[in-house]
Parts: C-alpha cells; sequence; structure tokens
C-alpha cells in the first residue's frame, strides 16, 4: 500500500503493516528531514546482499577477497568519524538533576529547536537526495517477555547492514509490533543532505554531531556520524541509555555486562555477568579458552557487550543478551589472544576502518607478528613496516571494528537466544589500572560490591573520541551509557539488592578484578587472555564455598596457594606484584573516591560515604 505525504514521497508501507503510530511518525520524519525514498527492511539475506552491494557501487564498501574471506566487506570511515563522541551525546531529561552530573544535558524543547522544530533546525532537510531505511529491530529474542523493540529510521544504508547482524532486525519485528505495540522511536542522519546532481562521499558525516536522548518520551536523535555507537541506535543509546531509565521505572538492570557460563571439570555449570569499559577486553573475556592445564574447564558466550538482567518469579536474576552479533575491537585480537573470535571472523564479516591486503584481506595491529610488507592503512594509504617505524602511521585505527553475527562464534552458549535467559551467579566490575587495584577482590556482601563498581576508575582507551590513558572515574564502567543521574543509578542497585535480598534469594557475588598492573618495566605482568580463566576458577569456588581467601580492608582475595597454577609458571613473587596493596597509593585512591561523591552528592546513597568510612578506618587499624 502506497500513501502519499505532503511532499509527495511514498512512505511505501509494506502490505499488512497496520501499526497506525508508526506509519504516522515514519510520515511525520520523512517530511521533516525531506527524504527522497523511504525504504522499509525486511530483514532478509536478499536484501541483505542488495544493500552491500549497492554500498560497493558508492565506494562506502570494498569487497574483499572471497577466497580469503567470503561474504565480507571492509568500510573505512571519515578521519573525524571513528569513535563515540561523548562531549556531543545528550540526556534531555525534563529536569536537569535527572540527566545528573556525569551526563550533558539540555533542555528538551530547547534541544527540540535545535534539532526538530526551529526553522533551521537540523533533522530539517538532512535527508535530502538519500534513502531513508526503516529498520525495525528487537533487542533480545523476538518476543522474549525481557527483549524491546525499536525502530530506528536512518538514510545510512550502512547502518541498515550493520544492524541486520547486531540485532533480530525486519519483517518479523513488524509483525510482533501488531497495530500497536511499543516500540523505541531511533532518527539517525549522517547529516550530510544531497542537492540534486551532487556526488556523493564514500563516508557521508557532519562535523557537528549530536547524540541525543529524551528518557520520558523515549526518545533517540542521532545526527552528524555514521561510527558505530553513535549511529547504530539499538546498543548504547537504546540498550544502555534509555533501558537503564526502562529498568529504573520497572525494576530491571541494564548493563555494559558480557555473559558467559563457564562449566567445570564436573559439569556444572555457573554465569558470570562482567562489567568493563569500552576496548578493555569483554569480547575476549566472553569467548576465553582455559589454558593447558585447565582442562576440563570450559567457557561459552551469552554476550560480549551488554546485558538486560531481571528478577525471575524464583527470586534469581536472568540475564539476556540484547543484541545479536558483535561489533568489537579488531587490533589486538589474534590467534592467542581470541581464538574463538579469529575463528567467528573467517566469513560473513563487516570491518570497518582494518587495513587492506595487497590480496584483498584484512590486517590490523597485532594480528600476526609480522606485519604484511605492503598494506593500504584505514585511510587508503600506502602502509609498510617502514612507514609505520619512521611515522607512527598505524595500519588499522585503534577503535577499527568488526561486526559479525553472535552465531558465527564456535563458542555461542546454547541458551544465547533463550527468551527466558540465564541465572545469575556472579557479577564481576574491572577497570584498566596499571597500579593499585588488585588482581581479584571478592566484595563481602552485596554494598561492598556496589561500592567496589560504582568506584571503579579505568584508563580511557581509543572507544571514545579524546585523551587515551588517563584514569578516570567509570562506576559500573556506565560513566558514558547511564540515562540518568548516576547517584539514582547507585540507590537503583541498591534497592535491587535488597529487594532480592527480601525475597529470600541467593543474591549473586560481586567481584572486582583487574588485568592491568604493569611492572617497574612498564609491562603486565599478570598474562591475562585464557589464564583469566584461573581468577574464574576461584570465583566459582568461592560461590561454592569450597575455597578460603585472605580478609582485608577492601574485601577478600586469594592468596598464592589458592589459585590454580597449573601449566603456568607465575611466581609468588609476580603474584605480589598484581595483588600488592600499598597504603599510600590507596590513600590517593580514596581522595578519588571522595572527590566522585562531591560531584554526586545530590542524592548520593548515605550507604556510599558510610562503606567508605569503614574502608579507611580498617586501613588506619
Ligand atoms: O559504542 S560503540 O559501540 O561504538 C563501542 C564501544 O564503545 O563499546
Ligand atoms: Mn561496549
Amino acid at each position: 500500500m502506497n500513501r502519499p505525504v505532503m511532499e509527495g514521497v511514498r512512505l511505501n508501507v509494506p502490505a499488512g503493516v497496520t501499526h497506525a503510530k508508526l506509519i504516522e511518525w515514519v510520515a511525520e520524519m520523512a517530511a521533516l528531514t525531506e527524504a527522497s525514498e523511504v525504504y522499509w527492511c525486511d530483514g532478509s539475506t536478499a536484501e541483505y546482499d542488495r544493500l552491500c552491494a549497492q554500498l560497493v557501487a558508492a565506494g562506502t564498501f570494498k569487497k574483499l577477497n572471497p577466497a580469503l574471506r567470503p561474504n565480507s566487506y571492509l568500510a573505512c570511515s571519515s578521519p573525524s568519524d571513528v569513535a563515540r563522541v561523548e562531549d556531543r551525546t545528550f540526556i534531555c531529561s525534563a529536569k536537569k538533576e535527572d540527566a545528573g552530573p556525569t551526563n550533558n544535558w539540555m533542555a528538551p524543547a530547547e534541544m527540540r529547536e535545535l534539532l526538530q522544530t526551529g526553522s533551521s533546525a537540523l533533522f530539517r532537510g538532512a535527508m535530502k537526495g538519500r534513502t531513508m531505511y526503516v529498520v525495525p529491530f528487537s533487542m533480545g529474542p523476538l518476543g522474549s517477555p525481557i527483549a524491546h523493540i525499536g525502530v530506528e529510521l536512518s538514510d545510512s544504508p550502512y547502518v541498515a547492514v550493520n544492524m541486520k547482524i547486531m540485532t533480530r532486525m525486519g519483517r518479523a519485528v513488524l509483525d510482533v509490533l501488531g497495530t500497536n505495540g511499543h516500540f523505541v522511536p531511533c532518527v539517525h542522519t549522517v547529516g550530510a543532505p544531497l542537492q540534486a546532481g551532487q556526488k556523493d562521499v564514500a563516508w557521508p558525516c557532519n562535523t557537528t554531531k549530536y547524540i541525543v536522548h529524551y528518557p520520558e518520551t523515549q526518545e533517540i536523535w542521532s545526527y552528524g556520524s555514521g561510527y558505530g555507537g553513535n549511529a547504530l541506535l539499538g546498543k548504547k543509546c537504546f540498550a544502555l541509555r534509555i533501558a537503564s531509565n526502562m529498568g529504573r521505572a520497572q525494576g530491571w538492570l541494564a548493563e555494559h555486562m558480557l555473559i558467559l557460563g563457564v562449566t567445570s571439570p564436573e559439569g556444572k555449570k555457573h554465569h558470570v555477568a562482567a562489567a568493563f569499559p569500552s576496548a578493555c577486553g569483554k569480547t575476549n573475556f566472553a569467548m576465553l579458552i582455559p589454558p593447558e592445564g585447565m582442562n576440563g574447564w570450559k567457557v561459552t558466550t551469552i554476550g560480549d557487550d551488554i546485558a538486560w538482567i531481571k528478577p525471575n518469579a524464583d527470586g534469581r536474576l536472568y540475564a539476556i543478551n540484547p543484541e545479536a552479533g558483535y561489533f568489537g575491537v579488531a587490533p589486538g585480537t589474534n590467534d592467542k589472544t581470541n581464538f574463538n573470535c579469529m575463528a567467528s571472523l573467517k566469513r560473513d564479516v563487516i570491518f570497518t576502518n582494518v587495513a587492506l591486503t595487497d590480496d584483498g584481506d584484512v590486517w590490523w595491529e597485532g594480528m600476526t607478528d609480522e606485519a604484511p610488507a605492503h598494506l593500504l592503512d584505514w585511510q587508503g594509504k600506502d602502509w609498510t613496516p617502514a612507514i609505520a617505524k619512521e611515522t607512527g602511521a598505524k595500519a588499522a585505527h585503534p577503535n577499527a571494528r568488526f561486526t559479525v553475527a553472535a552465531t558465527n562464534n564456535p563458542a555461542l552458549d546454547p541458551a544465547w537466544d533463550d527468551p527466558k535467559g540465564v541465572a545469575i551467579d556472579a557479577f564481576i566490575f574491572g577497570g584498566r589500572r596499571s597500579t593499585t587495584v588488585p588482581l581479584v577482590t571478592e566484595a563481602r556482601d552485596w554494598l561492598e560490591g556496589v561500592y567496589m563498581a560504582a568506584t571503579m576508575g579505568s584508563e580511557t582507551t581509543a572507544a571514545a573520541a579524546g585523551a587515551q590513558g588517563v584514569v578516570r572515574r567509570d562506576p559500573f564502567a556506565m560513566l558514558p551509557f547511564i540515562g540518568y543521574n548516576m547517584s539514582d543509578y547507585f540507590q537503583h542497585w541498591l534497592d535491587m539488592g535488597q529487594k532480592l535480598q527480601a525475597s529470600g534469594a541467593k543474591l549473586p557475588k560481586i567481584f572486582c578484578v583487574n588485568w592491568f598492573r604493569k611492572g617497574a618495566d612498564g609491562k603486565f605482568v599478570w598474562p591475562g587472555y585464557g589464564e583469566n580463566m584461573r581468577v574464574l576458577q576461584w570465583m566459582i569456588e568461592r560461590i561454592e564455598g569450597a575455597t578460603t581467601g585472605v580478609e582485608h580492608a577492601f574485601g577478600t582475595t586469594p592468596s598464592y596457594g589458592d589459585l590454580n597454577w597449573n601449566g603456568l609458571d607465575f611466581t609468588a613473587a609476580q603474584f605480589d606484584q598484581v595483588t600488592s596493596i600499598d597504603p599510600a597509593a590507596w590513600k590517593t585512591e580514596l581522595g578519588l573516591h571522595e572527590a566522585l561523591f562531591e560531584q554526586l552528592a545530590y542524592h548520593l546513597p548515605m550507604e556510599m560515604s558510610a562503606t567508605k568510612a569503614d574502608i579507611e578506618a580498617r586501613l588506619a587499624a
């Protein structure tokens, strides 16, 4: 059924789509953005192939050598559009206090004027000369009681094909929506309208960028970027920023966490959810292969980036992965750091900002010990090891990414798509810290765990635009992703714990880890990757009540003899280097906790300062 709108653009509503509110919104957005065409994605493979071919013709994609990397593509972005833009990300709640001091805020009416209603509003005419893709998607298994639906309107076919991999996308979602199902409206434009006859560029975007969320009306508006979380709006914008608001209102958690299953040699299975900031190894941890010497242990992946966690009737917390694919960091990924990931990337991949080899395959720093003799770097320039040595030029951008379906992962957990989710036994929180924070600490109770997560610090990475390697507080690894006031978020975690405890359920244990302590030589002391299984085993044994640890000022840590060292030569002295507690460093650290609490004073739960006082008293004793 074709229904004309004012400007004469056909809406091309597919037969059988009867959701009046959806159709009305699409019409309104087509009129506002002056898109030249409207196309509804059905999510089929034929459509994916067609759009990819179109992206190849437009110069956005290069098709990789099908003999080396079947059904795969490389996209290289504009150098000004390579990562999330946190300083351009806004939470436009009605009240500023509800966005809190860690989010950028603007009054909704003011933002709407700028984007939508003003005479020179940015979205006005923003899609001129472009097709508006209607991308219906489900975050979580289609029809699951934990899942939620969104519809993204985007003028980027790159976004449409990435959404096909990253979410359950297409016609089936519209069928679940029916005539009046609830969906989160997400509007995205690269902000590069084309005048009649104007030739397009390979990666259209705008130097002005806005990533905007209206929590009260659950809307997302994204302008000017085509990259990652700025543009694939199901991910950070919906599944974290908007969903954290939904979770707060409805009594559940939307977290920046991987979910993995871990099976012991005896066949007993546990599930853990682990929060680390972007580009700190969530994907590697979620696909971990236990080292030799730990035969019989097995890790399976439920998710690698985001967890939606809801209390079940049995009193336990159940988690689903709302996504259907991985948008992971390529540099540093190799057969040793993440064998399962490399296996996942053998085919059916969209690579963004990695380097192109002369035989039409991809390469990135760390993929092989030796770099190819010649490459085209992520900006299409000649690259050789000699040039790199001289200029420091990277072949792949440090935030280069792959987009691949979860079903490509050989370690995929059989329950990854289970609408009911998996019961969580433990939460892990970890930052990237070259000093101070020990390898692993177990919280003595829920409150102590919430304190650990809330005060977590991490060195910044290339996943966000801006300075790298700077320690900043990144509570729950959610600093860029909490869609409301952070103090209220801490309170929500405390309330959830209290409610679960009141129901008589056994709460998940909470652990804090740090794989990144460095020695005097500036090198990581802990070998990491597969060896993290040793820490995971200790956690499982703690959950089972099968091992001990040593209590200290902040919690409980294993002593050297508590970890399984079978097959690894790691001395007690090295162990001391990654677990030692330096009182002076901790004094400084607690000062940083205090600075965070001062910043978050409005609504900060009293328990936070009280827990800090307890730690200080224990440290002084
Ligand atoms: O937000 S992205 O999906 O671009 C990557 C990340 O920061 O985890
Ligand atoms: Mn992430």
